[in-house]
């Protein structure tokens, strides 16, 4: 069984002879190559120069061997394509031109399906030139920000470094439900056609990052988010998996199968084997070590991850993540250590 064949089987919930294993932001700041490439290029560069998105890509892989590879770019690109741009600037981190917060900023921003390709041509090239070097031997993941996510970015106009607290989006929602509304509609099209792209260009499996889900009130969590997904979800073709990433919603995550989705990615606070009993036995769970364990002793992180592991026994469908993305701050031979406790367990059903 070859590292896409196993990440495929435990995406569907088969036998697999043991589970797979990628690390979210594996394409990133704790890899001294990413850091070495970067420091002679801005990060927008990388995102949209296909040949350095599908380098960085790679160095995961060439490193740790993973079983599979997410395509470098990120959930910001989606709101750029739609006319809102933005920068990453040292110190300041993510900073918007401007926010979404008013009925003439919705308007013109596009969902048209020919100019958002035409503005993302970047990713399926990214993705195609990641192919002919990854080979079929490895699973090739696609991604995009959830609706209600890109909202809470789009109407705070920037990140948490540039002071977002990410109570706007859902002030729109209170205070002008309609023009929420008429974002979030643009935004579900326009996140659709961005996943479509990246199938179309061979991604395996497209995941969705749901990450400042915990920003919405749980009670509000299905209409806010989880319809948008819903409808993202069934206008993709339902041989490709759909991984739905939403920390700090694990109480929830019946209604998150119930959008369609294939796998649930689970932050790092809550028991997976619990949440997974709970869940119809065709879903698929991914995580949830937490991130800080591979900031630490090689040996507690082989143990953490022994035990998970050992708690997910008898239930097929577990891809081994952690519960949010590694920290730059994480040590290379404690990651090293995880891909071995991993590598040397069994098969699983
Ligand atoms: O070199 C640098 O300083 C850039 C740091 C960086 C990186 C490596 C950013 C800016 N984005 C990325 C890549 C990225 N972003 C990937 C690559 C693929 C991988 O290896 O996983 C992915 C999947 C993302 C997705 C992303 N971007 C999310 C969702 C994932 C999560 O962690 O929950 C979010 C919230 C973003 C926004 C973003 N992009 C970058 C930063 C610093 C942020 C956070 C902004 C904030 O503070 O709110």
């Amino acid at each position: 069984m070859n590292s896409r064949e196993r990440f495929l089987a435990a995406a569907t919930c088969q036998a697999v002879d043991r589970p797979p294993l990628w690390i979210m932001r594996q394409a990133g700041r704790f890899l001294p190559e990413y850091r070495a490439l970067r420091a002679g290029h801005p990060f927008k560069e990388m995102v949209t120069r296909p040949e350095l998105a599908a380098e960085v890509t790679m160095q995961p892989i060439r490193r740790y061997g993973f079983d599979a590879a997410i395509i470098f770019s990120d959930i910001l690109v989606v709101p750029e394509a739609m006319g809102q741009p933005y920068t990453l600037n040292e110190g300041e981190g993510i900073r918007m031109d401007f926010a979404v917060d008013s009925a003439a900023r919705v308007d013109a921003l596009s969902a048209d399906r020919d100019t958002l390709q035409e503005r993302l041509a970047y990713l399926p090239k990214a993705l195609r030139l990641t192919r002919a070097e990854l080979g079929r031997e490895r699973a090739l993941i696609g991604f995009a920000g959830s609706p209600w996510t890109l909202a809470c970015y789009m109407a705070e106009g920037g990140g948490r470094a540039a002071g977002a607290t990410f109570q706007k989006a859902l002030a729109m929602h209170r205070e002008a439900p309609g023009l929420f509304h008429t974002l979030m509609e643009k935004l579900c099209e326009a996140v659709a056609a961005h996943l479509r792209f990246q199938i179309e260009a061979g991604a395996d499996a497209v995941q969705i990052f749901d990450s400042w889900a915990a920003f919405c009130p749980p009670e509000l969590y299905g209409e806010l988010s989880l319809r948008w997904v819903k409808e993202i979800v069934s206008s993709l073709p339902d041989n490709v998996p759909v991984i739905l990433f939403a920390k700090g919603m694990e109480t929830l995550a019946p209604d998150m199968a119930a959008t369609g989705v294939r796998v649930l990615g689970l932050g790092p606070d809550c028991e997976l084997r619990k949440i997974a009993d709970g869940l119809p036995a065709n879903i698929a769970v991914q995580g949830n070590l937490a991130p800080e364990l591979l900031d630490g002793e090689p040996e507690k992180a082989r143990m953490a991850t022994e035990q998970l592991l050992l708690s997910m026994q008898g239930r097929p469908g577990h891809i081994v993540n952690l519960g949010h993305g590694i920290r730059p701050t994480a040590r290379l031979e404690t990651v090293q250590a995880l891909v071995e406790a991993v590598c040397m367990s069994g098969p699983r059903l």
